[in-house]
């Protein structure tokens, strides 16, 4: 265990900012940001700038415990306002840049922020926040004067850090509430267990508003002393080009990312990263075959949440299990309840949702146990394979999709009567969002081009259905639940279009 990793397990809960400036300053020289053009950001700069620009923030009047929402294409600037506003004590709002208008209504009259950060301020133009007032926004190198002194790195490690936004079975999305406490704990767990160190250097190209971006690899990255080329999107060939330019020794990617991967004809450049790990969504024991196969390369398969953190890793060392998410992390405890429910409790599980305390109460077991959602299997020895859902998420391409809010956006389309979302397997994106509708007039089904056409206002692209079947009806059990099962097969329907 390196040494400031064993400091932080073995003392008080911490925060991000305290944590991070004991390393900045152990080696200020040391780099930590790296920009695809070549631009290389030290410890010692990101500490001023981030100071800097928390002071602006302080100037436009935001201060501690204050909501912001944060939505810009993975960059330096979008990292260092993210940094200088956990330091200044500030609750993050990461926010999906491809959300539509009324995706980001909603989360502005929920979260109600304060200030919008965002690399495309048009998308917020004349949206208002409850109180009938315009939101304010500012790019994310948040320009102005460093007018004044703020108060930097006071927070207290039970402080919300960040407020990530996570679709629920009811169809809206919900506020996880994460402590300082809870991103610090996340962060070293994987740290540990990942053998981090500061000579590793991620090649992060995912995108900066989910959990796995954000909270494993920027977090992570800071929290090890190590650092993390910033790539703008994915793209098989700059992944592999920032590797070799830069001497990447680290990637996280979605299993989508690897198959991709697996299909270019540089796949054996993966061998030259130290480690590859996959999460996110379920990644195919076929292709973690044909990567060992053409590549050499085992990925490391880990699970993982929003609300949690990450939870189990296969193993640095030693072999790993494709089809299996290895054994709880560090700090972390898990159980199977009932119907082989996963429940986890440990320091990285979240302090519930904002402003709900009804579907909190629920999450959680009478001994405080949180329900994942998700159905695990031991195996012999101890290691845990996901099996199921107890829910009926949809995994594309590594984003999550809640059948209910798909329906409910699908069904105010005049043609419809009736509406039911599922999942269906597919080789490169996990699953595909499929919806089957009941038409309002069976003789003249509504065309895919209008079903597209009318999605596209109200939901981000990864929500959008990409397969539609025109049902004369949906199977639905006496307590009148759609029977999503039956509709997986649906024979004899007449579909409208394919991906
Ligand atoms: C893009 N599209 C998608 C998705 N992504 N459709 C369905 N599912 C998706 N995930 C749309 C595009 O808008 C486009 O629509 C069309 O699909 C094809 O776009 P393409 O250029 O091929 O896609 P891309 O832009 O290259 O994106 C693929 C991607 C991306 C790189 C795999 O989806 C991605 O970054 N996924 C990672 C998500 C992630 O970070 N998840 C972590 C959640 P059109 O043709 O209409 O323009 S955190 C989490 O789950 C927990 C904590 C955990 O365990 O990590
Ligand atoms: P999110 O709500 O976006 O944090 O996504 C969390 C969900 O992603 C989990 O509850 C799992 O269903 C899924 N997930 C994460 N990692 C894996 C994995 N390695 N295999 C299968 N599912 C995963």
């Amino acid at each position: 265990m390196r040494d400031h990793v064993r400091m932080i397990m073995e003392g008080e809960p911490g925060t991000l900012p305290a944590a991070w400036l004991e390393v900045w300053r152990r080696d200020p020289a040391a780099v930590v940001l790296v920009e695809p053009s070549g631009v290389l950001v030290t410890a010692a700069m990101v500490e001023d700038w981030s100071a800097g620009v928390a002071r602006r923030l302080a100037a436009r009047g935001i201060g501690p415990g204050d909501r912001v929402l944060l939505s810009a294409e993975p960059s330096v600037d979008l990292v260092i306002a993210y940094i200088a506003l956990l330091r200044l004590g500030v609750v993050v709002v990461p926010t999906n840049t491809t959300y539509t208008r009324p995706e980001l209504s909603y989360l502005l009259a929920d979260a109600r922020p304060t200030l919008v950060i965002a690399d495309r301020p048009d998308r917020f133009v004349t949206l208002h926040l409850p109180d009938g007032e315009p939101v304010p926004v500012v790019l994310p190198t948040v320009p102005g004067d460093d007018a004044g002194p703020a108060a930097l790195d006071a927070a207290a490690p039970g402080a919300l850090a960040w407020l990530c936004y996570t679709s629920g079975t009811t169809g809206r999305p919900k506020g996880a509430m994460l402590t300082h406490a809870n991103l610090l704990a996340g962060a070293l767990a994987v740290v540990e267990a990942w053998e981090w160190s500061p000579e590793d250097r991620l090649v992060l190209a995912l995108p900066l508003f989910h959990m796995h971006g954000l909270g494993v690899g920027i977090n992570g990255s800071l929290t090890a002393g190590a650092s993390v080329v910033i790539l703008p999107r994915f793209h098989v060939d700059a992944v592999l080009d920032a590797q070799k330019t830069f001497g990447g020794t680290l990637l996280f990617g979605v299993p989508t990312m690897y198959a991709r991967l697996a299909e270019s004809p540089r796949l054996q450049e993966l061998a030259e990263f130290r480690l590859c790990v996959s999460g996110s969504a379920p990644l195919a024991p076929d292709l973690w075959e044909q990567i060992r196969a053409d590549a050499g390369v085992e990925i490391l398969e880990r699970y993982g949440m929003t609300e949690t953190l990450m939870l189990c890793t296969n193993p640095v060392g030693g072999p790993r299990v494709p089809g299996s998410v290895g054994k709880p992390l560090p700090g972390i405890e898990l159980r199977l309840g009932a119907g082989d429910g996963i429940e986890v409790r440990g320091a990285s599980v979240f302090a519930g949702y904002w402003e709900r305390p009804d579907a909190t109460a629920e999450a959680f077991t009478s001994d405080g146990w949180f329900r994942t959602g998700d159905v695990g299997a031991w195996s012999p020895v101890g290691w845990l394979r996901l099996v199921g859902r107890t829910s009926e998420l949809v995994i594309t391409g590594g984003y999550n999709v809640y059948p209910r809010e798909v329906e409910d956006a699908v069904r105010t389309h005049s043609g419809v009567a009736d509406v039911a979302v599922i999942g269906v397997p597919d080789p490169t994106w996990g699953e595909l969002v499929m919806a089957v509708v009941v038409a309002t007039d069976p003789s003249s089904p509504p065309a895919r081009e209008s079903l597209d056409a009318h999605v596209e206002g109200n939901l981000a692209p990864h929500k959008r259905p990409r397969l539609w079947v025109i049902a004369e009806s949906l199977p639905r059990n006496a307590m009148g639940k759609v029977q999503r099962e039956i509709l997986r097969s649906p024979a004899g329907d007449e579909s409208v279009g394919g991906a």
